[in-house]
């Protein structure tokens, strides 16, 4: 085994590119051809690959570097067959790979391209335009197209861009005029003198003179280290990738992202127009691409397709987003008499919000049932000792109470996900749902640990009225920490409500009833309380779900509890 440098090898006619992306890392193993970095000029971005197989040993740049020909790259322990032969050393791909005088060949096209490119704005009249000299690449795909029929092209813009399987680039117009033909579409593969695009030229007769020439893209314009690079497995893709014109004008709208990711856009069927790029200077990476189809098939955004689909879809995603079948579409009249009515404003947030949580949150419910007899009865009784005082006190109040203590006991209930960690609210604002007419809203009492049932009861019903009203402010409404939703007035006996993100559990309550309850030597008349707690599984296991209900049970049971 031996340590060998990895050099960028002949980068044609650019002088230093920056490195913009590292592929590979210390103790990664590479094989021939693998890609370890990608470097980006003004016009293209190119994967630099090994000229050997071997193990990392240690990276020499790092993002944001500028690197040009015979840059270290990486030290490599070249291993077995593929180590490269003492007297070739990698350091030196061109020369040991390309020996035909490099250098004057490329000053030689910089001068051709330099007296074409002056001939070139002076065409009038029909003017072709070809695909120039992509050095060895044959059949590259054209990805993307940057202009429409009709479109004043300047000199040097660009017009398509194609892919290899290593680089992109954008293919420059080689003459000014109006576009009045495009001959290839997204997915054509085109090769070197295909016909791309035809202009009207409105430049000065000049250019008459030489308009075939100004418009012809090969041999002339080529840099001649594309024709020198051989199609070894070190060749510099760079080199024969990069497209004839020097880069005069910058890119424009074009995202950028290397070609191996543009790959992976293409093959999860990600727009890479609509990824935010978190890399050097705003460009896509992998895990952009990654997380964008997370959050895509999360529910969480949409890509504009699937928008544009959803249109007038109502207030429902129909699940394109997330790869699902549509939505039925039913002309239900077929059936029967029917009639369209809007829902209401709120019911359209609030369905939005209802289903984010439902898709995004791995969320199980606990059903327990809590003997609250005694509590029920100096319930009833402080209500007739207070019934003056025109305040009545809920059972829901004392549940709020019930929750906080349990909070205290059980924190991570009263949590929210941030990225990889938890925020623990040191405070207990308590929301409960409030059923209105106009659809589910959800009020808060603030800091429900610093007040008492008789407070916390007059200010739910101050709060209901309003919710019922449509007179709740923002402010009443946001804040909560954990949410109750009491169906207690109205029956039934269990249900699995829907977290109220970024909370991390509910508790649904159902109408107490009478029930026979053993207590060891008969069956005795208690007062059940039915508890649904839905709890966020990312935050909370079924065993602490399971002992938030119990201890939920035991202070309902008797509130004396809390003070232990
Ligand atoms: N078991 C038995 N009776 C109960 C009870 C329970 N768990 N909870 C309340 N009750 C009784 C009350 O004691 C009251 O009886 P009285 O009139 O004899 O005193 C009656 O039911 C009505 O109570 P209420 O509903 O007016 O008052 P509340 O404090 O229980 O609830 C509020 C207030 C605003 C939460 C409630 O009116 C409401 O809107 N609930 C619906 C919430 C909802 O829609 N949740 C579903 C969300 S998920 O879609």
């Amino acid at each position: 085994m031996s340590a060998i440098e990895i050099k960028v090898p002949d980068i044609g006619d650019f002088a230093e590119v920056t490195v913009i992306e590292l592929m590979v890392k210390p103790g990664d193993t590479v094989a021939v051809d693998q890609s370890l970095i990608t470097v980006e000029s003004d016009k293209a971005s190119m994967e630099i690959p090994s000229s050997h197989a071997g193990v990392v040993k240690e990276i020499k740049v790092i993002l944001g570097d500028k690197v040009k020909e015979g840059s270290v790259v990486l030290m490599l322990e070249a291993a077995g067959a593929a180590a490269a032969p003492a007297a070739a050393p990698v350091s030196a791909p061109k020369e040991a790979e390309a020996p035909a005088a490099p250098t004057q060949a490329a000053s030689a096209s910089a001068s051709a391209s330099v007296s074409v490119a002056n001939q070139a704005p002076a065409a009038t009249g029909r003017i072709e335009v070809f695909v120039p000299d992509i050095g060895d690449f044959k059949d590259v795909s054209v990805i993307e197209v940057m202009v429409n029929v009709g479109d004043t092209i300047r000199l040097e813009q660009s017009l398509i861009t194609v892919e290899s399987d290593k680089a992109a680039m954008e293919i420059p117009s080689s003459s000014a005029g109006v576009l009045k033909e495009l001959k290839v579409k997204m997915g054509d593969k085109v090769n070197i003198g295909d016909l791309l695009a035809i202009l009207e030229g409105s430049a000065p007769a000049a250019a008459a003179a030489a308009p075939v020439a100004a418009a012809a893209p090969a041999a002339v314009e080529a840099p001649a280290a594309a024709t020198a690079a051989p199609a070894a497995a070190s060749a510099p893709t760079a080199v024969a990738a990069v497209p004839a014109h020097n880069p005069t004008t910058a890119p424009v709208g074009l995202p950028h992202a290397s070609p191996s990711v543009r790959k992976f856009a293409r093959e999860l069927g990600v727009p890479l127009n609509e990824v935010k790029g978190s890399g050097l200077k705003g460009r896509i990476t992998d895990t952009d691409i990654q997380s964008f189809t997370r959050s895509v098939m999360s529910g969480a955004v949409q890509t504009l397709a699937a928008a544009s689909q959803n249109k007038g879809a109502g207030a429902g995603n129909d699940g394109a987003g997330l790869g699902l079948i549509p939505w039925p579409k039913v002309d239900f009249t077929k059936f029967g008499p029917t009639e369209r009515k809007e829902m209401s404003r709120i019911k359209k947030i609030s369905g939005a919000n209802l289903l984010r949580n439902a898709i995004m949150i791995p969320a199980v419910t606990n059903h327990d049932d809590c003997d609250i007899t005694d509590l029920e009865a100096f319930r009833v009784s402080t209500n007739k000792e207070n019934e003056k005082s025109g305040v009545k006190v809920t059972m829901l109040a004392f549940l709020i109470k019930a929750c906080v203590a349990a909070l205290k006991k059980f924190p991570e209930f009263n949590s929210s996900l941030d990225g990889d960690a938890l925020i623990y609210k040191q405070y207990f604002h308590i929301g409960f749902a409030a059923d209105t007419p106009n659809g589910l809203m959800v009020p808060v009492i603030k800091d429900a640990d610093k007040k008492g049932v008789m407070q916390i009861s007059q200010e739910m019903s101050e709060l209901a009225k309003k919710a019922r009203d449509g007179k709740l402010s923002p402010a009443e409404m946001s804040g909560a920490s954990f949410t109750i939703s009491s169906l207690g007035g109205i029956g039934g006996r269990y249900f699995t409500p829907i977290i109220n993100a970024p909370e991390v559990a509910i508790l649904g309550v159902c109408r107490s009833t009478i029930e026979p309850v053993w207590d060891g030597k008969a069956f005795q008349p208690r007062l059940m309380l039915p508890l649904s707690l839905t709890w966020d599984h990312r935050v909370i296991d079924g065993a602490a779900a399971a002992r938030f209900n119990v201890y939920l049970g035991q202070i309902l049971g008797d509130f004396r509890r809390v003070l232990l």
